[in-house]
């Protein structure tokens, strides 16, 4: 079975970093916009484990961030934002009854949402977060699996998966100007909607795809190469610089 970790919301998501076209999230409506969240992971069938919340890490719901599944490996990272860092250790003290674990250690930076893995290739997002160490240090554990890394340069968004959504197993949506689109080669590629600029995002679970519901015109699209959306509401996720990959970590 799938397995997805996720990580609840804290009481000080109120104080979550939030970009520049960002805002200060409402705690009470996250908390139901992320329940919903996991009941939808449940319903597509994954066995969903929870690590506990902890209010002293405002952004710690971001749990994708801190951890990335790279064949039976786990690789914890050195997130780029440094208050962001101490969220490693719970996520790993899980992870690790699991996976055999390695870390990305300094100078090296490494936030979750830079890595999109399709098929054998990883895409990492050279970011505000994610830096040249960082990517190096990927490559090495990446090529030791047999795969391919690909480094993005990301441009005006927070991470890779910010600006490119895997839809399905070939596919991704992009929101125009955030990356070289050359660089995505082999992949199916569907851009957002100009006036939904940066409200999309999604995350697939098998037959279906989750994806934010105040893009609509975007998830026609989504619609018309054959896939079933699921629209959910997670105006607060989205208000922190989130999107749905970043909630939860994921075993497929
Ligand atoms: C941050 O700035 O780190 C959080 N407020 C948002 C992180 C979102 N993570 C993701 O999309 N992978």
């Amino acid at each position: 079975m799938a397995s997805a970790w996720v990580r609840p919301v804290p009481e000080t998501f109120d104080q979550a970093i939030v970009g520049k076209h960002g805002r200060a999230p409402q705690v009470a409506l996250a908390r139901r916009q992320h329940s919903e969240y996991v009941s939808r992971l449940v319903e597509a069938g994954f066995d969903v484990e929870t690590i506990p919340a902890d209010d002293r890490l405002p952004d710690c719901v971001f749990v994708e961030d801190t951890a990335v599944l790279l064949g039976s490996r786990g690789i914890m990272t050195r997130p780029g934002a440094p208050a962001r860092r101490p969220e490693v250790e719970s996520v790993a003290a899980l992870l690790g009854n699991k996976f055999p674990l390695t870390s990305i250690v300094a100078p090296g930076t490494l936030d979750g949402g830079d890595v999109m893995i399709m098929g054998d290739t990883v895409y990492v997002g050279r970011s505000q977060r994610t830096n040249e160490s960082g990517v190096e240090q990927l490559g090495e554990l990446v090529s030791d699996q047999g795969m391919r890394l690909v480094p993005v340069d990301v441009a005006g968004v927070l991470h890779l998966k910010s600006g490119v959504l895997p839809v399905d197993a070939e596919t991704v949506v992009v929101t125009p100007g955030t990356v070289d689109e050359d660089l995505l080669d082999g992949l199916r590629i569907v851009h957002e909607e100009e006036t939904e600029r940066h409200m999309f995002s999604a995350l697939p679970l098998g037959d279906t795809v989750l994806v934010t519901s105040n893009a609509p015109l975007t998830a026609r699209r989504v619609e018309s190469l054959g896939r079933v959306v699921v629209p959910i509401d997670v105006s607060e996720i989205l208000a922190a610089d989130g999107g749905l990959t970043c909630l939860s970590i994921i075993q497929r």
